[in-house]
């Protein structure tokens, strides 16, 4: 049994943390959200807030690796032909000047295979690791993503990655009602707020931990080298 140093309850639940139960979740860390020229940067906010958990999931994600920790990707983006685009979504971004499937200096804004959708170069994906394209902010709509996590018998989910209170919030809510267990790393995270990211990690302990539990990486990595 082991189990990570984590608020509000030591995670997870019930100490069984394997690595084979476990996966850490990397969630849309892509140019569109932390790159010069990105959706983020467009809409006029502070790159520096989405950027800070770049180094810290770097560590992890090489020791996760080690560990032999399953790993998976997300990126957030939609077909060419936009026919996964909510008319919504797309009239809401068009309002704060970044309009989604617009182009941009990093190719047409949030739509797969242009260079600001690709996954940033200092967390790329290995080859093997699973990587899930979603055409919204939660993981689990529109993916195969609960499927892969039965079928590899994968239970806890690190999630790290951006934005906090966005589609991190919206894995961990949709994992939760899933009965996925859910910790996320406060130092492997980042909104495109600072009041609204510690606002999203305030929730989660709520309630005895209303979605699951909350750490940091060194906490994760204290435990995971040792598996
Ligand atoms: C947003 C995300 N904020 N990855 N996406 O639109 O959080």
């Amino acid at each position: 049994m082991s189990s990570i140093v984590s608020s509000p309850y030591a995670w997870p639940f019930d100490g069984d943390l394997r690595a084979s139960n476990t996966a850490l979740v990397v969630i849309d860390m892509q140019t569109d959200f932390c790159g010069i020229g990105g959706y983020v940067d467009k809409m006029g906010y502070d790159l520096s807030l989405t950027r800070a958990p770049i180094e810290p999931i770097r560590k992890l994600l090489a020791a996760s690796r080690k560990a032999g920790l399953h790993i998976i990707h997300t990126r957030e983006g939609h077909r060419p032909d936009l026919s996964d685009l909510p008319a919504n979504k797309r009239w809401r971004s068009q309002q704060i000047g970044a309009g989604i499937g617009d182009p941009g200096p990093c190719g047409r804004i949030l739509v797969r295979g242009e260079p600001g959708w690709e996954i940033i170069p200092e967390l790329a994906p290995l080859d093997g690791e699973i990587v899930i394209d979603k055409p919204g902010k939660g993981s689990f709509c529109a993916t195969d993503l609960e499927l892969i996590l039965h079928t590899r018998g994968i239970r806890n989910l690190i999630l790290t990655g951006i934005t906090t209170d966005v589609c991190v919030h919206t894995t961990m809510r949709e994992a939760n009602d899933r009965g996925f267990e859910c910790v996320v790393l406060k130092d492997c995270t980042g909104a495109t707020n600072y009041g609204n990211y510690l606002a999203a990690l305030k929730m989660i302990e709520m309630q005895g931990g209303v979605f699951g539990a909350v750490s940091d990486s060194q906490s994760v990595i204290n435990v995971i080298s040792g598996l």
